[in-house]
C-alpha cells in the first residue's frame, strides 16, 4: 500500500467525514479507498468501444473560469458529429449545468466526455451509456401507453 497526499476542498472533506460517520468507517483513509473504488469501477468502460450507443452526459462548470467556456465550445464543435442535443441551465451567477445527449461509438463518446470533465472548473461530470441495440424487447414495434 502507498501513502499519498492530496489537496481537497473543505466542503468535500466535510461531506466525506459525514459519509464516514454514517457508514461507520474506521478512518478517512478507509472511506476514501471505498469511494475511489466505486469511482474506478464506474470509470471503467463496460461497453465495447465500437458499440453504438446513446449517452446522457451531465456536468456543472464555472463559466467564469479562465478560457473554459471557449475550450468547451471548441471541444463540442470538434465532436459535432456525436452531438444530438444539449440542455444548458444557468444555475446561479457562476455555475452552469449542461446535459448533453450524444450518439455514436462508445469509445469516441468516452474520449469526448473525458476531454470535457477533466477540464479545470468542471465538476460532477457523469456519463450514462445506453446501448443502441436494446435487445429483443425493443426490436419489435411498440407503443408507449
Ligand atoms: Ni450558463
Amino acid at each position: 500500500m502507498q501513502r499519498i497526499t492530496i489537496a481537497i476542498d473543505d466542503d468535500l472533506l466535510e461531506t466525506i467525514d459525514k459519509i464516514s460517520a454514517q457508514r461507520g468507517y474506521a478512518s478517512r483513509s478507509e472511506t476514501l479507498r471505498d469511494l475511489v473504488r466505486d469511482a474506478v469501477t464506474h470509470a471503467q468502460p463496460t461497453i465495447d468501444g465500437d458499440a453504438k450507443c446513446y449517452t446522457a452526459r451531465t456536468y456543472v462548470y464555472q463559466h467564469e473560469t479562465r478560457d473554459l467556456s471557449r475550450r468547451l465550445t471548441m471541444a463540442k464543435h470538434d465532436h459535432h458529429d456525436l452531438s444530438v442535443s444539449t440542455l444548458h441551465v444557468h444555475i446561479d451567477g457562476h455555475d452552469c449545468l449542461e446535459v448533453s445527449v450524444l450518439k455514436g461509438k462508445a469509445g469516441e463518446i468516452q474520449t469526448f466526455a473525458d476531454s470535457v470533465v477533466t477540464q479545470r472548473g468542471v465538476r460532477f461530470g457523469d456519463l450514462h451509456l445506453i446501448p443502441s441495440e436494446l435487445g429483443p424487447h425493443h426490436a419489435e414495434p411498440h407503443s408507449h401507453d
